[in-house]
């Protein structure tokens, strides 16, 4: 549909605007809430930057219309199973997908069961799932004993699995990193990223592979999820592809340690992932890139969040946060060169996650509801 006044077609969401790179029937109405089309913003604040002549840029998913990437996917993966006659969806979440899933099953009509670790998912999440109408069923265990659930369950029950173990979830991720190319009028030189179950990594990388990607060109582990779709145009869109920067919390910081966690712990609840469900994927996305994995304190995580937020304007989650943490931390060693331009996934939106914003802010400051009283407190804090 064109806008009259301005002959700009309105914006329908990410199947309406990438359907011939998307593995669904031409005719299947999308369920859909408008997501994609995220703002990518340039950081301007931040000396360091100036100083290497880095040029950084945020793409803030936390604007996405559940507050995070995960609608990128879940709009594919809903869309998906109301054409295979589903009428169920589950997952295990830290919570962000449960929100997310909860949402796209109620646009579509469906039931959705998720499971969350107790006491571990942020308010916001929490917040979204009940209201949505998902069953929210909390586990006395972390997100990796949810995530063997579900897949048992959603073998043996009539259920889809919307974990990004579905390969539907994927496709509709990888739109990101074309919206990038798109809005950049290039690829970016690095691409850094919260890892947590390492679905996203590898979304992003799916996309990078087949936008610089062309029928006849050598054969990457990529090509296994690519379905063919760089033969769909002619030309690449870009010649090149980015580095992919992984970043974890150091308490679940499963691919610094070589191996799966039993016990991970982090402020960034989002991220709080021991045994990564895209494992080998994020592995061959890190190496096929010669990019690298590394990781942060839960401290480093909030600073930059708090940067972020008083320094540039933009709320996001902690987990969200430590791409921003690593990719600075990387531009002042020099791992990421002078002259770089650097793209750093902001996820989750702040609003998701409203303790451990008040906890690390300042209190707000109560007064009498007189003149004089309030002029006092503004002309002490006048910066
Ligand atoms: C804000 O919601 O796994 O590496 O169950 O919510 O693709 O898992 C969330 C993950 C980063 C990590 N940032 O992405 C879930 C869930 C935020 C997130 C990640 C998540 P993946």
């Amino acid at each position: 549909m064109t806008n009259p006044s301005s002959g700009v077609p309105r914006y329908t969401g990410l199947i309406d605007r990438y359907r011939d790179r998307l593995p669904l029937q031409p005719g299947t109405r999308a369920v859909s809430l408008g997501e994609g089309d995220t703002p990518l913003i340039q950081l301007t604040d931040i000396p360091l930057l100036r100083d290497r002549e880095v040029l950084l840029y945020v793409k803030y998913e936390g604007l996405n219309p559940t507050a995070s990437f995960k609608d990128r996917g879940m709009t594919v993966a809903v869309t998906k199973a109301v054409e295979d006659g589903s009428r169920a969806v589950i997952c295990a979440s830290t919570g962000n997908t449960s929100a997310s899933a909860a949402a796209y099953a109620a646009r579509a009509g469906m039931t959705a069961f998720v499971l969350i670790p107790e006491g571990k998912i942020a308010l916001g999440k929490l917040a979204q799932a009940m209201m949505h109408g998902a069953l929210v069923i909390q586990i006395k265990g972390n997100f990796d004993a949810g995530m063997a659930l579900v897949k048992k369950i959603a073998d043996e029950a009539p259920v889809t699995l919307v974990n990004s173990v579905n390969p539907y979830r994927l496709q509709g991720q990888k739109t990101a990193a074309f919206e990038i190319i798109e809005q950049l009028g290039d690829v970016p030189d690095y691409h850094c990223l919260p890892v947590g179950n390492a679905g996203n990594i590898t979304a992003h990388w799916i996309g990078y592979c087949e936008y610089s990607c062309a029928p006849g060109d050598e054969t990457t582990d990529a090509c296994a999820y690519c379905q063919g779709n760089c033969a769909l145009l002619a030309d690449k869109v870009v010649a090149d592809r980015p580095k992919m920067l992984g970043y974890q919390a150091t308490g679940a910081a499963p691919f610094l340690r070589g191996e799966m966690l039993d016990h991970p712990e982090t402020i960034a609840t989002a991220i709080r992932i021991g045994r990564p469900q895209s494992w080998d994927q994020a592995w061959s996305a890190s190496r096929e890139s010669q990019g690298w994995f590394d990781e942060l304190t839960d401290d480093e995580i909030l600073v930059a969040q708090k940067l972020l937020a008083e320094g540039e304007g933009i709320f996001c989650e902690p987990a969200s946060a430590i791409s921003v943490a690593g990719a600075m931390r990387d531009i002042e060693r020099g791992k990421i060169e002078p002259g770089s331009r650097v793209v750093c996934t902001l996820t989750g939106h702040g609003l998701k996650d409203p303790d451990t914003a008040i906890q690390q802010s300042t209190a707000p400051i109560t007064v009498e509801a007189e003149m004089d009283a309030v002029n006092e407190v503004i002309l002490q804090n006048m910066k």
